[in-house]
């Protein structure tokens, strides 16, 4: 039999489509979702849950003329099968393939790209705004999870959204997850609205609901008297989103098609602005992401029958070496705390907040919170763990530096993910963490090469007065089979793992790995390379660096940061404090752009970071005999 998907391959085609047709259409894309995210890996459960939403989004309203921004984008993999991507959707996340995220060049109908949480509202405001001043005329819808809802940024737009009075639509999906299950009052909130009758007027009567709806009020009120039978309408006189502004309809269940079609109609007739609340299943329709939407969030290739995770590898990874060293010192001190902004498993938190659930704090999807929530906790005697990905600790700037650096406070920044983060790509990548924070006074900022030097920097770092960030790779820890002298990183000394009179090799984190294998590399030439492994970004280890080079005069970096303001930068300016002069001097590192999707080795080697691609250009640029 035919299959509706092979016909749909724009929002235009979807439209043609009766309900019966729309309901077979949505079997068939969630079908397709886990054949192809089972392989190429993804976010999986989040867009298992909104299949219906999307498709009833496009039957009602016309992309690209309509504009949809979809609130971190992981969910966006519907909307691109619908919108003209569905034959290469086996390219998803793969390097020069489909983003796994909104991505402008990508299709007419992403209008604006996301990867961060929280941003849909400000950015739907800001075309609703443009719109009205241009004299356009279309529908902004913002599609946003009760996750990304409890972003700073969210609450910020819907406060400056309800003020606004502008026809402007939210549609909250609410699946009561964020990756983890979701926290905080509203999260509290959403759940009283489903489930208590007491905190909603039923509303039989569908004309008062659009009371609020001026002239065109007459037909809206015949497609809603139309509906009348079929859905309920609960509106929600005075509660929060009201309060704020907002028209408030719901909630209504996110996989009845029909139900959302006729709900849909009547927000794009409302005056001013709508929420729609929403009420899904994450990962509905596939047995074990129902179950385990956390694990199913998302997740890399996997055996579609068993939902084993294919191709696991041996050893630990970063963050649970993180998770464990964590575990030994907050048994020796109490006054340990821990914070997550919405990533407890990610991070490696999870076992510490089972083990110490009074002293764990996950503050939702709020990193600019969660900063200065560390640094009042610091200010109060506590010490203060912030675990959280690089990408997402930019979030947190100002917090770092005004209310954390400037108070010298000792709150711990565990920043995992740093480097390249492979198949999430730009959003994702944390390759401006040593450019942003080692410009902040009092700040130290350390990157260790492997999970043994992390332990022992995690320990140094609780025994600091002052704050602290270190810095570590996503993935499994290689294991350097070397010692990891524990005195040298107290005394913050940079490690000489070998000496040789060509070359000097400095690199930092898990660069250092590189630097080694370059180093066998150039000795099969008969080069002899010095590699230090720099440890520390701030302090530089100035007095180890300086001697190593003192007789050696090609001096080479290696970082996974971008090379503006990254380690390199700083290793040219202490050269250049140092008045040393004449050396050759070349600093590997990502250029300055943002550095696409793609599986992490197949980066390097694109850009000429690996070993490989190192060594050439080495042989190739300077002269080293
Ligand atoms: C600023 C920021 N912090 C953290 C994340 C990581 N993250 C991606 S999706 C997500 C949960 C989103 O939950 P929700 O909005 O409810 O969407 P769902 O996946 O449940 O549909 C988180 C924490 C992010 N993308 N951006």
């Amino acid at each position: 039999m035919d299959k509706l998907i092979d016909n749909i391959n724009s929002p235009k085609d979807l439209k043609k489509l009766n309900y019966d047709e729309l309901v077979k259409l949505s079997k068939e894309i969630r079908k397709l979702l886990l054949d192809s995210v089972s392989k190429t890996g993804g976010h999986l459960a989040s867009n298992l849950g909104i299949v219906e939403l999307t498709v009833a989004i496009h039957k009602v309203f016309n992309s690209p003329k309509d504009k949809i921004i979809w609130d971190v984008g992981h969910q966006s993999y519907v909307h691109k099968i619908i919108t003209g991507r569905r034959d290469d959707f086996n390219t998803l996340r793969q390097f020069q393939g489909l983003s796994g995220f909104p991505k402008c060049n990508e299709s007419v109908h992403d209008p604006f790209e996301t990867g961060h949480s929280s941003t849909s509202i400000s950015a739907g405001l800001g075309m609703v705004m443009a719109r009205d001043l241009k004299g356009d005329n279309h529908s902004v819808l913002s599609v946003i999870g009760d996750g990304a809802l409890t972003g700073g940024m969210a609450f910020e737009a819907l406060n400056h959204a309800g003020h606004s009075g502008k026809d402007f639509i939210v549609i909250l999906n609410d699946n009561e997850m964020s990756i983890s299950e979701n926290v905080g009052g509203l999260s509290k909130y959403l759940n009283r609205l489903r489930i208590d009758p007491v905190y909603f007027k039923v509303k039989d009567d569908v004309e008062q609901i659009l009371s609020k709806i001026p002239a065109i009020g007459k037909s809206v009120v015949k497609t809603a008297n139309k509906a009348k039978d079929t859905i309920k309408y609960f509106l929600v006189p005075g509660m929060l989103f009201e309060e704020l502004g907002f028209t408030y309809i719901g909630p209504v269940d996110g996989h009845d098609i029909k139900e959302l079609i006729e709900v849909l109609k009547g927000a794009k007739r409302v005056k001013g602005p709508v929420l729609l609340h929403t009420i899904t299943t994450k990962g509905k329709g596939y047995r074990f992401s129902e179950k385990y939407p956390d694990k199913f969030h998302g997740i890399g290739p996997f055996n579609l029958k068993t939902g084993k995770k294919l191709n696991t590898s041996k050893g630990l990874t970063y963050s649970q070496i993180f998770s464990k060293s964590l575990l030994e010192i907050a048994e020796e001190k109490s006054e340990v705390v821990a914070i997550t902004a919405a990533m407890p498993s990610g991070t490696g938190l999870y076992e510490f907040a089972e083990k110490y659930p009074e002293r764990f704090f996950d503050v939702g999807i709020a990193e600019q919170h969660g900063v200065t929530l560390a640094a009042g906790l610091a200010a109060s005697g506590l010490r203060p763990v912030f675990a959280v990905y690089s990408t997402f600790l930019q979030r947190g700037y100002d917090q770092i530096l005004h209310d954390v650096c400037l108070q010298n406070l000792p709150v711990v920044f565990c920043i995992d993910r740093a480097g390249i983060v492979g198949q999430d790509g730009e959003t994702h990548h944390g390759v401006f963490d040593i450019s942003y924070l080692s410009n902040i006074p009092n700040l130290k900022l350390a990157s260790p090469k492997d999970g043994n030097e992390l332990r022992a920097m995690i320990k140094y770092a609780f025994s600091q007065k002052s704050p602290i960030a270190i810095r570590y790779p996503k993935g499994v820890s290689r294991e350097l089979d070397m010692k990891n002298n524990i005195d040298d990183i107290y005394g913050e000394r940079a490690e000489v793992i070998l000496k040789g009179k060509d070359i000097c090799i400095i690199a930092i984190g898990k660069m250092v790995e590189t630097a080694l294998d370059l180093a066998k590399r150039l000795k099969e030439d008969g080069i002899e390379s010095t590699v230090i492994n720099g440890r520390f970004v701030k302090p530089l280890d100035e007095e180890t660096i300086l001697s190593s080079i003192k007789d050696i005069n090609s001096l080479i970096t290696l970082e996974d940061n971008v090379k503006i303001g990254g380690f390199g930068s700083q290793i040219l300016d202490m050269l250049n404090r140092n008045n040393i002069k004449n050396k050759n001097v070349k600093i590997f590192a990502f250029p300055d752009k943002f550095i696409e999707h793609g599986d992490s080795k197949q980066l390097f080697k694109h850009y000429n970071l690996d070993s490989e691609g190192i060594y050439k250009q080495v042989i190739k640029g300077m002269k080293l005999k």
